[in-house]
């Protein structure tokens, strides 16, 4: 009896063996040609200038010429587009993780130097700012590449002050004024300035991701700067 069932069930299980199999080597398939596509020598024939200037790609017999168009990145020159970014930020200060979200425009001023603006949107569980951030970049005109900026945030924010002498048990602990109590105030105007150092990677002529860390020194004082770290993608037009 127990192999009858057996028997029967073995289509069923070949059956989902085959679909892992075919989901399996999709998969791959997948990594693979996206692989392919990143160790092209010629990345950026999406971009007119690149492909302009790359239109007869070096032979094989070639080596270095083909190396110096699967580098070259000096045709981000006069790109501007809009970015998307994610970050997230320590505050030692009363030790909170905030995330939040960047939505803005970079545009390359030269093949070495890009500028950029955005909305920016970050909160803890109990703090939160927002307003406009920008800044300006310097980089290497390559492929990948490291890069240092500088930038200012300018915008509304709430702060964590003390609230030890107020007699209300503000965060529902069961004591009031206990020591070290802290409640959520509107502080107004928050100004940030910070430096910044990342690294671009451009998969294709006219997309971009990055990776980045921002040291912010706030208006709020010393104990409020923080380091914040985000991702980015861009993508570009002429
Ligand atoms: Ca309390
Ligand atoms: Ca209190």
């Amino acid at each position: 009896m127990q192999s009858a069932i057996s028997r029967l069930a073995q289509p069923s299980s070949h059956k989902k063996c085959y679909r892992a199999f075919v989901i399996f080597s999709s998969c791959c398939a997948v990594l693979i040609s996206g692989c392919a596509g990143l160790t092209k020598s010629r990345y950026a024939m999406d971009d007119p200038v690149y492909a302009a200037k790359y239109a007869e790609g070096a032979k094989k017999s070639e080596p270095l010429k083909k190396l110096k168009q699967a580098i070259d990145a000096r045709h981000v020159e006069g790109l501007s587009g809009s970015y998307l970014a994610g970050g997230t930020q320590w505050r030692d200060d009363y030790q909170a993780a905030f995330g939040g979200v960047e939505w803005g425009l970079e545009s390359y001023l030269a093949s070495y130097a890009s500028s950029r603006v955005a909305l920016a949107a970050f909160a803890s569980h109990e703090d939160w700012y927002a307003g406009v951030d920008g800044g300006l970049r310097m980089q290497l005109p390559t492929r990948l590449t490291p890069f240092v900026g500088l930038g200012s945030f300018n915008g509304l924010s709430t702060a964590r002050v003390d609230a030890t002498q107020d007699g209300q048990d503000n965060d529902d602990d069961g004591f009031a004024d206990e020591w070290g109590e802290k409640k959520t105030s509107f502080d107004g105007w928050l100004s940030t300035i910070y430096p910044e150092v990342g690294v671009h990677f451009w998969p294709v002529g006219q997309m971009r991701v990055t990776g980045y860390a921002r040291y912010l020194i706030t208006s709020d004082g010393r104990a409020a700067d923080d380091w914040l770290a985000g991702a980015q993608l861009a993508v570009f037009q002429r």
